[in-house]
């Protein structure tokens, strides 16, 4: 029989052990509450959920903001062994429908700004049997109970009464979306939020308890929970929990308001923040940022870490993999890079065929490790192309240099052929932003009147700068070899971005064929 191990007494319980009650867990414009307060509001919350039925391995679909209420949801139902699904805000009724019916979720909790979307969901999702949260201003398509999420944990009992899981019980859900096809849930175990915590929380974050947390990146993201649950409740740190849409001016008042000294972000962000012409000392205090979500281009690194005087440890994870697997190292940042595994984690580039390639040669990045998922949701084949053994296929192209650091040259699919030759989107998007005009740069391939497939980039400039396209071209060709420069260059104010904020770079190229 294996070992009781309960991710939420992992992640809370250990705090009022050791004597750290009084800390402040979570922090923001929502509101504070110490870990005492917090591990109250959990009991009071677990007892709700199972008042309401919520059996163990039964799912609560959490569509809801970075506050309070979403930490304590969360884990109330690890805790009485339920499985938390949060999912992306952004969703519109019909895909949150979707996911309602594929999870086949029991109960669904919902923050103020989202009910009318929740309300407007409900119709034929039979399983489901009661929504959390504040009432809606429409009519719910189904007439199912509607309770009020704060009025219910405060009325409860607090009860103790864990569900005796296990490392390898069933903890949370997180969906992941490809581009086709419906959000896939990827299943992840109670051991694993201890596995990200000890291995990229502690060793690369090196995160601790007078740490105070803020991630630009939404806690329904795997990324956003790890920075914003996970990693800080881990060491008895504080999260600052933001519930409106991340902007470069909310963070820069909240990091000075909040003291935040742990700043996450992704490559977009960033280049907004450059955008927004925030001064010097917006990101004062800040010990460490880190970079997530898609490759960091040197020249965004190096603007931005020039321009706020705070370094960016840029690393890549998946959903999948639950966290951080790979990443560059505080004062040891090779920009340009993802930098070196993460403790704990095993990585091998391979080529078609699925051998090993050596140092120089690109291919296929997978990774091993335990904080790996079991799976996706009721999805066999798609479950069988990732999971391949205890090694996970990420998709990614990658390359190794003799250092031992590994560079990201796109998604495998993103890769485009000019002149026969494999080019690397970033290598082209990297040059564009060393253009002093250009503030972010999308490459995808085009097919040209004869077929072949070219470069097309997607810039948006500076504020207040300008550059036309022949300009643009000229500048690759001195940088770059002639066959990679863009043969056509698109200005645009904006990109299509997925949930996570990921750019849609499937829908540049569709953009780019027509
Ligand atoms: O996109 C990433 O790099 C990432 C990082 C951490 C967790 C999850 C993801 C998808």
């Amino acid at each position: 029989m294996s070992e009781v191990f309960n991710a939420c007494e992992y992640l809370l319980d250990r705090q009022l052990a050791t004597g750290a009650g009084e800390r402040i867990a979570l922090t923001g414009p929502a509101g504070e509450l110490t870990y005492t307060q917090l591990h109250e509001a959990v009991l009071r919350a677990a007892g709700a959920l199972r008042g309401l039925g919520l059996q163990p391995e039964q799912r609560v679909l959490m569509f809801m903001a970075d506050e309070p209420q979403f930490v304590i949801v969360y884990l109330a139902a690890m805790r009485i062994g339920a499985v938390p699904v949060p999912v992306s805000t952004m969703s519109h009724a019909d895909g949150l429908a979707d996911l309602l019916r594929d999870s086949r979720a029991r109960l669904l909790t919902v923050s103020g700004p989202f009910a009318d979307t929740a309300a407007a969901a409900l119709a034929d999702v039979p399983d489901l049997t009661a929504v959390l949260g504040p009432k809606p201003q429409i009519d719910p398509a189904a007439p199912l109970p509607w309770h009020d999420l704060d009025a219910l944990i405060a009325a409860s009992e607090p009860d103790p009464a864990g569900y005796p899981t296990t490392e390898d019980s069933p903890a949370f859900w997180l969906y992941t979306s490809g581009t086709t096809g419906l959000p896939k849930g990827a299943m992840h175990r109670h051991g694993s939020i201890k596995v990200v915590c000890e291995t990229y929380g502690a060793q690369v974050l090196g995160i601790r308890p007078d740490d105070r947390c803020l991630s630009a990146a939404k806690a329904f993201f795997a990324y956003g929970l790890g920075n914003s649950v996970l990693f800080p409740l881990a060491v008895g740190a504080a999260s600052v929990l933001e519930p409106a849409p991340s902007r470069p001016e909310l963070v820069a008042q909240r990091v000075s308001e909040y003291g935040v000294t742990l700043f996450f972000g992704g490559p977009t962000f960033f280049a907004n923040m450059l955008r927004a012409e925030l001064p010097r000392a917006a990101m004062a205090g800040v010990r460490l940022a880190a970079s997530a979500g898609e490759p960091l281009p040197a020249a965004l690194y190096e603007r931005w870490t020039a321009r706020f005087g705070v370094d960016i440890i840029d690393g890549i994870g998946m959903t999948e993999m639950l966290h951080i697997f790979l990443s560059n190292r505080a004062g040891e940042v090779r920009p340009g890079t993802t930098g070196q595994a993460v403790p704990g984690y095993e990585l091998k580039i391979v080529d078609d065929a699925g051998a090993e390639v050596p140092v120089g040669t690109p291919g296929t990045l997978l990774v091993r490790g335990r904080s790996t998922a079991t799976g996706y949701w009721s999805r066999y084949d798609a479950s069988r192309q990732v999971f391949q053994g205890d090694w996970l296929r990420t998709g990614d192209t990658y390359v190794q240099d003799a250092d031992g650091f590994y560079a990201c040259l796109g998604r495998t699919g993103d890769m485009l052929k000019a002149s026969g030759i494999w080019v690397s989107p970033g290598e082209v998007e990297n040059r564009l932003l060393a253009h002093e005009s250009v503030a972010q740069a999308v490459v995808v391939a085009a097919v040209d009147g004869d077929g072949l497939e070219k470069p097309v980039a997607y810039v948006i400039l500076q504020p207040g700068r300008s550059a036309t396209e022949e300009e643009l071209i000229e500048f690759c060709r001195d940088g770059l070899p002639s066959f990679k420069r863009p043969r056509k260059i698109v200005f645009v104010g904006a990109y299509p971005t997925t949930a996570t904020g990921k750019v849609r770079r499937v829908e540049l190229r569709q953009l780019a064929a027509t």
